[in-house]
């Protein structure tokens, strides 16, 4: 079985049970002059992983593994954006490319450089985790997925909250550290930290080229 070097230890998959999970990879979070960056932030930081991940998904499409991609965001009525959420954010208001978060708006769809492949299943999802109120445990049930090789943004929202949901759910995370990111380097580098904290309380961290190596073999 595949065994990647990995904190705090060795990672074993088994090729026909793991699903990479490219989490919101969307054009409001790391476009430049989009909504991320009308916050303050820095989307280079975020930027940085596409490359990696761009490689990653390419020879895990050519090893003929699955992809599921998600995508944050809301209804165009709103109705499934809980109070609180719209009262503390901008979702729904008109942004540099389109309304923030909404589905079917330009800035809600994944960027172009890691746009979904046609068989590849993407999970619209109205929280930060990716099972909450989504369809995505019924689809690994149905495909026996048993580990997830996680990527993504944000580090420490929607790939935190999806690891420990998946984590709960009895799944093994793998995340690749190159291929997440956060607008906050210090958010990231604690982020990391405790994923693989405590003998690995919420799974395991490596870096794609790791990967890479196993799935080249
Ligand atoms: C955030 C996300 N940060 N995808 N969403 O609001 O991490």
């Amino acid at each position: 079985m595949p065994t990647v070097d990995a904190k705090p230890g060795p990672f074993t998959f088994d090729p026909a049970t793991t699903a990479l999970l490219v989490i919101d990879m969307q054009r409001d979070f790391l476009l430049p002059g989009g909504f991320g960056e009308s916050l303050g932030n820095d989307v280079h930081q975020l930027r940085r992983t596409i490359e990696p991940l761009a490689a990653l998904l390419a020879a895990w499409r050519a090893a003929g593994l699955p992809v599921i991609h998600t995508r944050e965001g809301h209804l165009p009525d709103l109705s499934d954006c809980p109070p609180a959420k719209l009262a503390r954010g901008a979702i729904g208001q008109q942004g540099a490319f389109g309304r923030i978060l909404v589905r079917g708006e330009y800035g809600h769809d994944i960027i172009d450089e890691l746009q979904p492949a046609g068989d590849e299943v993407v999970v619209d999802k109205p929280g930060k985790g990716a099972f909450y109120a989504t369809e995505l445990a019924e689809i690994l049930g149905k495909a026996d997925i048993r580990s997830l090789v996680v990527t993504g943004v944000t580090t420490e929202v929607c790939v935190h909250t999806t690891v420990r949901e998946a984590n709960d759910r009895g799944y093994e995370c793998l995340v690749l550290a190159d291929c997440v990111g956060s607008y906050f380097p210090e958010f990231q580098r604690v982020g990391l930290q405790m994923i693989a904290a405590q003998g690995g309380i919420f799974g395991w961290v490596a870096d794609s080229p790791t990967l890479l190596e196993e799935i080249a073999r």
